[in-house]
């Protein structure tokens, strides 16, 4: 898991500070999926470019390497620029005017940038100097093999002269035996990490083919030798101006730019080949996911498994290794994203945690937009609920398919198997159709017995969620009908289901979600109304649920409103070691997400408990210093609530309980230690979609007050595309 960036420019005038810039913000923009060290790698000059003969050094000014070795905790490269590069080579690069160069830090991107910039001045490379034709790669890491540090973090390479140099997202799980067979050949490695083997072996494959190959094709060779799971950006000094950009289960997508030249677009002719025709300026943003894209342009390739991408001289062309003929290019097609830049900047808030909390209303008004008609007929039409209906456009040819099955089961993992466990109820209330819910990992542990009439729903705000994905490969193998619900368009999930529902709960980047929790309720919720049409027992059950759905945009308005409450109460608990979390029925569910929230980015110990397992243990730990949330909404779970209520009560626990206005006996049960958070009513089913938005808040302001970063939790990334 991490963020991986590249910039490709072609007869597109850009200065050496505009591409790192283009690379930074890049890097900015994906900083979510992964913070723990970031790098780049961007051409230097070993002779000074025409233009800036006058204000650069001249070439045998520029400083040799200033020996910043690979362990000083910041840089990676320490290779000389001139002078170290030997015979040919050396030639061919001071033709081609290029030599790649890399730069590393430990820490953040602004870690990063300060070291850069530093660095290339030392080196006195210039700023200014105007690139024509460049391949710039970035890369923000999240680590899976090694600690997080300089020598660890990307972009890897092939040797001291840079001859291969990559960064990777994923994990190459035989790296060890690759790694055994470079070392007999001699190689030598500095890093822990399974990505160092990538520039190695290409390194051995470019000097040990009988002949020169064009890029792709040598790409094509090593990955053909990696297992696992990757996103690969590579560069090489052996070809220079060049970049190559390859998948396979790590994601990927390309945003393509064509600057008009002399009056007429430089696109030139898509002829379906996956081939542009060369006829002028390109530039290309490659990234792993479209937060980072849209800025620039909303035209992209989304990159499938084993596909290779090989841009050069202002051309691209896409390949793909399972197919026939490797040499061959692929169609791909050219996707407008629908993705606005607003959503991706903080738009007055100070987190992105805290935005997309506040944006509730409006994400699951978008969720139900167009797909949910509140408004009944006339009560004087034939069937006055006939209007009253839902029509998710994605489901409508699977709905009989989806009756029919042995069982509808729910697959995701953390904040998203939350949101199936909170809907669950609902499915079992109005489809007639058992209902199974698993974590992806663990069904894959157990090999889980998966069968061709069962329909198999994968839940995933990324869409790319490493175990959900291996689990949905598995369920393919089944033949089972295969349904996705998620929040991202393009992204493997949605390609390899049958069928799903895009939750359209905008982008989001806090790394602990929320905004997509509540979408993905909602979306449940309207899968199991639209299954549930045809019955006509269910439908004042479906009616009330309809009506109270088009309440939710306001009710989470109102609720918002506790932010100050909210804060007040994370004051008095910003101190404490643990927090315990009760709920049941639907609102089990907010149990564990409120503790999950809680723990995730206040790293505070918080654990959700099924208050009907009260006794069975949990009772122990509680007496007068426990802090304990209870949620006792009025739902069909309020009487054994106001039960357990009173048990905890009875230990002189500290509470703090999540209710409905107006009820006198739950005014009557508190003491002055406890505390009730109000939130407005609606139907069972919906009421955790509202109930846990104060938590959410609770859950930031806890972490604000206790000085820890919001939005990028420790050894936490936003989409976890590892397993
Ligand atoms: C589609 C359009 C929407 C609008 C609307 C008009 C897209 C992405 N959506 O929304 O912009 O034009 O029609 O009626 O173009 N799918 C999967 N797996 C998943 C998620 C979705 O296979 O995990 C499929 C789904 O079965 C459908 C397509 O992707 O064929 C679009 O899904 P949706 O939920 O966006 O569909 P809809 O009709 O709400
Ligand atoms: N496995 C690689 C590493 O640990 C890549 C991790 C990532 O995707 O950030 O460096």
């Amino acid at each position: 898991m991490c963020g991986i960036f590249g910039y490709y420019n072609f007869r597109v005038r850009r200065s050496r500070k505009a591409i790192l810039e283009f690379l930074f913000t890049g890097l900015r923009r994906l900083e979510y999926r992964g913070y723990d060290s970031a790098g780049i790698s961007i051409d230097v000059d070993p002779l000074p470019p025409a233009e800036s003969l006058q204000d650069a050094a001249p070439a045998s000014d520029v400083p040799e390497s200033n020996g910043h070795a690979l362990d000083n905790g910041h840089l990676s490269n320490g290779h000389s620029l001139n002078g170290s590069l030997n015979g040919d080579l050396d030639q061919r690069l001071t033709a081609q005017g290029s030599v790649p160069v890399v730069l590393k830090a430990l820490g953040n991107i602004a870690a990063l940038v300060t070291l850069a910039h530093e660095e290339l001045c030392e080196r006195q490379v210039s700023l200014d100097t105007v690139l024509e034709h460049h391949a710039g790669i970035a890369h923000t890491r999240w680590a899976t093999h090694g600690v997080p540090s300089a020598v660890n973090s990307h972009p890897h390479v092939s040797d001291a002269a840079n001859e291969f140099v990559v960064v990777h997202n994923g994990i190459i799980t035989n790296f060890q035996a690759l790694k055994d067979f470079l070392i007999k050949h001699g190689e030598k490695f500095e890093s822990a990490t399974d990505t160092e083997v990538i520039p190695k072996l290409c390194k051995y494959v470019y000097h040990n083919l009988a002949k020169t190959v064009p890029f792709n094709e040598l790409i094509m060779e090593v990955i053909t030798q990696l297992e696992g799971a990757f996103s690969l950006l590579i560069k090489s000094s052996h070809y220079p101006g060049e970049l190559v950009a390859t998948k396979r289960g790590s994601p990927l997508i390309i945003g393509i730019k064509n600057a008009v030249t002399r009056g007429r677009s430089s696109w030139g002719s898509m002829d379906g080949s996956g081939k542009r025709a060369a006829t002028g300026a390109l530039e290309c943003f490659i990234a792993s996911d479209a937060s980072a894209v849209v800025e620039h342009t909303k035209q992209v390739i989304v990159m499938e498994d084993n596909d290779l991408v090989h841009l050069q001289d202002g051309d691209y062309q896409v390949f793909n290794a399972a197919a026939e003929e490797r040499r061959n290019t692929v169609p791909r097609v050219l996707l407008t994203l629908t993705m606005e830049v607003s959503q991706i900047m903080k738009g007055g808030y100070d987190h992105f945690m805290q935005k997309e909390i506040h944006e509730q209303p409006d994400s699951i008004l978008q969720t139900m937009r167009g797909r949910v008609r509140f408004e009944r007929t006339s009560k004087h039409a034939v069937d006055p609920y006939k209007e009253h209906r839902i029509l998710l456009g994605g489901l409508t040819d699977q709905v009989e398919t989806i009756r029919r099955s042995r069982r509808i089961m729910f697959i995701a993992c953390g904040t998203s198997y939350h949101s199936c466990l909170a809907a669950r109820q609902t499915v079992e209330e109005l489809v007639d159709v058992p209902v199974a819910l698993e974590l992806a990992s663990d069904l894959m542990d157990r090999h889980c017995p998966i069968f061709r009439d069962d329909t198999c729903v994968f839940v995933s705000q990324s869409g790319e969620t490493a175990d959900t994905l291996m689990a949905l490969e598995y369920a393919k193998v089944r033949g089972a009908l295969l349904i996705g619900v998620t929040n991202t368009v393009g992204s493997a999930i949605a390609r390899m289901t049958h069928c799903g529902v895009h939750i359209n709960a905008g982008c989001e980047i806090g790394v602990a979600s929320t905004k997509a929790y509540t979408s993905q309720m909602v979306a449940i919720t309207m899968m199991a109304l639209m299954l549930s049409e045809d019955s006509i027992q269910r439908r004042p059950l479906r009616d009330a649920i309809i009506e109270d759905m088009g309440k939710l945009p306001d009710s989470i308005r109102e609720v918002l409103k506790l932010d100050d409450e909210m804060k007040a109460l994370a004051e008095q608990l910003k101190k404490e070691e643990n927090l315990l979390v009760f709920g049941r029925g639907y609102n089990y569910a907010t149990a564990l997400e409120a503790a999950l929230k809680v723990k995730e980015v206040a790293y505070m110990h918080s654990e959700g408990i099924l208050a009907g397992e009260m006794k069975h243990g949990p009772l122990a730990l509680v007496d007068e210093n426990l802090a304990i949330i209870v949620v006792a909404t009025r739902d069909r779970m309020y009487e054994k609530m106001k039960s357990v209520i009173q048990q905890l009560r009875a230990r002189h626990a500290r509470l703090i309980v999540l209710c409905n206005p107006g009820d006198p006996d739950l005014e009557t049960l508190m003491s002055p230690k406890c505390r009730l958070i109000h939130v407005p009513r609606l139907a069972d089913c919906l009421q955790p979609i509202i109930n846990i938005v104060p938590l959410q808040l609770l859950s930031y302001h806890l972490t604000i007050l206790r000085g820890f970063n919001v939005d990028q939790p420790r050894n936490l990334a936003k989409s976890v595309t590892i397993t």
